[in-house]
């Protein structure tokens, strides 16, 4: 893909050893720049990303949308890739979330699974309660603004480095995501949606509990969705 706009890479990881070479690696050849951002991991996560070729950040303990937001702040590129640091997003795929800013066509693009299928969001109640979850979510958006969207939790976007810094962000944990999109909105932003495949993380277990934060996305969806802030 022929560009002339700098890219930036940044991934969010906690303790996430296992797989953090290979996300670095593979976003390398896409982007000018790789930031990770830790979580306060207690394994070797920021050894290895560094060893890999990343800028390591360290977040300020609150979660990942505190880790977004520590290198929205920091990153030099004038293009921002968000991709997860457990295997659950391809790099090989971050040229697809690219295109549509590289092109001139968005200001924003993020991954739907919806439209490209996931294999973490089915296979137990948890999963199937997520979906359902994200569904009315995403809906709720689609009935506010009067778009279609299809998805609006997935972690794999890219965005105007101008346009994350333009948006004021303010939630600490993956509640961001749909901060990111309801922002983008209220504010006139060029928002595509592109296929995206989602894949099981590769180890471990996902860090958040579903019960501890339901009520944080129904609280910040209707803070966000009722206020322009
Ligand atoms: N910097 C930072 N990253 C985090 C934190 N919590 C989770 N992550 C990373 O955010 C990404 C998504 O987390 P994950 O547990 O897979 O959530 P899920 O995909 O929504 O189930 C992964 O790359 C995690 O390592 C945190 O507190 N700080
Ligand atoms: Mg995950």
């Amino acid at each position: 893909m022929k560009r002339r706009q700098k890219i930036s890479v940044v991934i969010p990881a906690k303790n996430e050893e296992k797989t953090i070479v290979w996300i670095v690696k593979g976003s390398r050849r896409y982007s000018d720049e790789v930031i990770v951002v830790d979580g306060h991991s207690k394994d070797r996560t920021r050894q290895l990303a560094q060893k890999a070729g990343a800028k390591v950040l360290v977040d300020h303990g609150r979660g990942k949308g505190d880790g977004l937001r520590v290198g929205i702040g920091k990153a030099k590129g004038d293009v921002l890739v968000f991709i997860d640091a457990d295997g659950s997003s391809k790099p090989g795929d971050i040229p697809k979330v690219l295109r549509p800013i590289i092109s001139g066509e968005a200001d924003h693009v993020h991954g739907s699974r919806t439209l490209g299928g996931s294999d973490e969001l089915s296979g137990d109640w948890n999963k199937v309660a997520r979906i359902i979850g994200s569904q009315i979510i995403t809906q709720g958006i689609n009935w506010r603004f009067g778009v279609h969207l299809t998805d609006s939790q997935y972690g794999f976007r890219a965005i105007k480095t101008s346009v994350a810094r333009a948006l004021n962000l303010k939630e600490n944990i993956t509640t961001i995501e749909q901060e990111m999109i309801i922002k983008s909105l209220h504010r006139g932003f060029r928002l595509v949606e592109v296929p995206i495949h989602e894949y099981r993380r590769k180890y471990g277990l996902s860090v958040i509990s579903l019960r501890r934060v339901s009520w944080q996305y129904v609280l910040s969806w209707l803070r966000y969705l009722l206020f322009k802030n």
